[in-house]
């Protein structure tokens, strides 16, 4: 029988750990010897979505987007790791009504706190966005609604890569094909 896809779908604030994650994830798969095809915001935003904005009406269709792609790659059995902000309830169960027509769909809330994220600010993108020259920046003076429902909950202040990484390949493994 075919293969069952699934979607991964990370996250979380800017600086929560997504695309680490997302990377070591991926090595974790294809060392295994399984193909995954990534989308991460940044790099979405640069091929796909390079005309939106961060408004609530553009970061929705930057998610639907990336929805409708995962949905097409897990339609015929593939992988997919999803790292976005994703600041929207809505937006997201879009991505996983679109995901689930073909396949799995596991959320993975990254919940590190604000403090330690903008402690971290790797970009400077929170001194910048505090200092008024990012308006509208995620956690600062734009809104990131918690998932209700993550199949998943991941704070990467408290909780090592390799364990991360270890969680989310338990739960990929652990729902068999339905
Ligand atoms: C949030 C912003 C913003 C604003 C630029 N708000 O940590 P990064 O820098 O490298 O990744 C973030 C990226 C967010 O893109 P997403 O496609 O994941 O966002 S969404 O899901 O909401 O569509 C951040 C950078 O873009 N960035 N301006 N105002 N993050």
């Amino acid at each position: 029988a075919h293969r069952r896809g699934v979607t991964v779908f990370l996250t979380g604030l800017s600086g929560a750990g997504k695309s680490t994650i997302a990377d070591a994830l991926v090595a974790s798969l294809e060392a295994d010897g399984q193909p995954v095809t990534v989308l991460d915001g940044d790099v979405v935003r640069t091929h796909l979505s390079s005309e939106l904005s961060f408004s609530r009406a553009d970061r929705d269709l930057n998610i639907r987007r990336i929805g409708f792609v995962a949905g097409e790659v897990v339609k015929h059995g593939g992988t997919v790791v999803v790292a976005a902000i994703a600041p929207y309830e809505q937006a997201r169960e879009d991505a996983r009504a679109l995901v689930e027509q073909h396949g799995r769909f596991l959320l993975v809330h990254l919940s590190t706190p604000l403090e330690v994220c903008e402690g971290r600010d790797v970009k400077g993108l929170y001194a910048r966005a505090r200092a008024g020259e990012i308006p509208g920046f995620t956690g600062i003076d734009d809104p990131y609604e918690p998932p209700v429902r993550a199949e998943l909950v991941i704070d990467t202040s408290v909780t090592p890569l390799e364990e991360s990484v270890a969680r989310i390949r338990a739960a990929m493994d652990g729902q068999p094909a339905t």
